[in-house]
């Protein structure tokens, strides 16, 4: 087991990196920029190492700092948490020839599914259900027709270098097709200096459905089952769910085993996410995570299992804890993102938090890294925490879902629990019924 792990991260998610080091016995190490000096996790961790000013790049993304943190303090790990250097295949790698070990993949993993085409060839190959579509990159407008012609319009243009919704271009006909073609691959020309765009069939109306997956490292996978995070707002999952209410326990189990076994035959180690469109009883893998996610904590709810103590027994070499006939699903979670925006325009609101009360009881859960008087610095995301809720099933996990918000005290600033209280009283939430345009849907009529 490692002695020391540094963390190199900031916010809810350093604290909750931290607090399983120490449940485990390890000491901690927390990086941080000249803007987080007062941050709880700079607090709470054995040893800090200030590495930057406020912006990203010179701080928690600058590698050459990180690694001098994990020399000079003498750590043995490194936890990347979300986000910014948690999906760098460079960075995996220069830890490794640092003998540091990454808490994550390997670097060669990170790299196959950052391509998103390379990851889809590799999903396909390991018989993960895909969106029906090009084999590979599109290379010109006639390919493109053919290809389309051939699983029918709408078809949806992305780029290879992108993911998480950058960089896509819908064609209904063939009439939009060239240019749907062509701004995509001007778009992702531009913005990740790799022009290699495909082609899927384009889905209407589906929910996104991911799985969370493990492997140990020894060529064995697991599934905690999936999450449902189809209520999002440009790309930003607002609230997630397990299990999904679209689901049932087959379903479930099915495509839980196609998603183990496929992590188990890549040899992958740590923790990742299978994510799926699913319509019509039918699920559509569309891009992979190699990381530990925002959403975790609902999948900790219904399995009792703590996934970053997981992560940190496997990049050690211990192995999971657990067999997948170990993994049970018992009950709901909900999770809610409160972040510091306003709740209708999510126009960020940084400043300081004068009064912050969190919910408590039976099944509540708050992960947070903001405290009363905290200044929230204008620099970061602005997720400032989340709350978590369980219940024996979906109907007690939004009666105390609706109970906890109304407990949830944030004064100083604006933040989306307003959103969180309107949504729990609606009518298609309350019965699980909404697709990933519903949000948005939901938003533009309430104007
Ligand atoms: C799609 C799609 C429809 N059909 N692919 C957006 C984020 C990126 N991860 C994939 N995305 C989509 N891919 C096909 N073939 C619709 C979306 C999409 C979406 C997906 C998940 C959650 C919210 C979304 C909002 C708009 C579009």
């Amino acid at each position: 087991m490692f002695q020391k792990i540094l963390i190199a991260n900031r916010g809810e998610i350093a604290l909750r990196v931290l607090r399983a080091c120490k449940e485990l016995g390890i000491q901690t190490v927390v990086v941080h920029s000249t803007a987080d000096a007062d941050a709880m996790h700079v607090r709470l961790a054995d040893e800090s190492v200030c590495i930057g000013p406020p912006p990203s790049r010179d701080s928690y993304l600058n590698i050459h700092q990180i690694v001098a943190a994990c020399e000079i303090t003498g750590a043995d790990a490194v936890h990347p948490g979300y986000g910014f250097l948690s999906e760098n295949a460079k960075f995996a790698d220069i830890l490794a020839a640092h003998n540091i070990t990454f808490i994550g993949p390997s670097g060669d993993h990170i790299r196959i599914m950052g391509d998103k085409i390379e990851a889809k060839r590799t999903a396909k190959r390991l018989g993960i259900p895909v969106v029906p579509g090009s084999d590979g990159a599109v290379s010109d407008e006639k390919e493109a027709k053919r290809i389309a012609a051939e699983i029918g319009y709408p078809v949806i243009i992305k780029a290879s270098a992108g993911g998480g919704g950058r960089g896509m271009k819908v064609a209904l006909t063939e009439a939009d097709l060239e240019i749907a073609l062509q701004t995509a691959r001007t778009e992702a020309g531009a913005a990740f200096g790799d022009d290699a765009v495909y082609i899927e069939k384009y889905l209407q109306k589906p929910r996104h459905i991911e799985v969370q997956v493990f492997g140990d490292g020894f060529g064995r996978g697991v599934h905690f089952g999936e999450r449902d995070c189809s209520l999002q707002r440009r790309h930003q999952k607002v609230w997630e769910e397990a299990n999904s209410p679209a689901l049932n326990a087959e379903e479930r189990s099915r495509i839980g085993g196609i998603c183990a076994k496929a992590i188990a035959d890549l040899g992958y180690s740590g923790a990742g996410t299978i994510e799926f469109l699913y319509e019509n009883g039918e699920f559509y893998f569309i891009e992979m995570n190699t990381r530990l996610q925002v959403e975790h904590p609902v999948t900790e709810a219904i399995t009792g299992i703590d996934l970053v103590h997981e992560q940190i027994r496997v990049a050690s070499g211990g192995g999971l804890s657990v067999k997948q006939e170990d993994i049970k699903f018992n009950g709901h979670a909900i999770e809610c993102r409160i972040n510091a925006e306003d709740p209708r325009t999510f126009t960020p609101s940084p400043g300081t938090i004068t009064h912050f009360h969190t919910p408590g009881g039976l099944g509540i859960r708050v992960d947070s890294g903001v405290y009363s008087g905290y200044k929230i610095p204008p620099y970061y995301d602005s997720l400032i925490g989340k709350l978590i809720v369980h219940g024996r099933n979906r109907v007690e996990c939004m009666m105390r879902l609706r109970r906890a918000l109304d407990e949830f005290v944030v004064d100083g600033i604006k933040t989306t629990l307003p959103l969180f209280r309107d949504l729990v009283g609606n009518a298609d939430i309350a019965n699980g019924d909404y697709d990933i345009h519903w949000l948005e849907k939901y938003l533009a009529k309430e104007e």
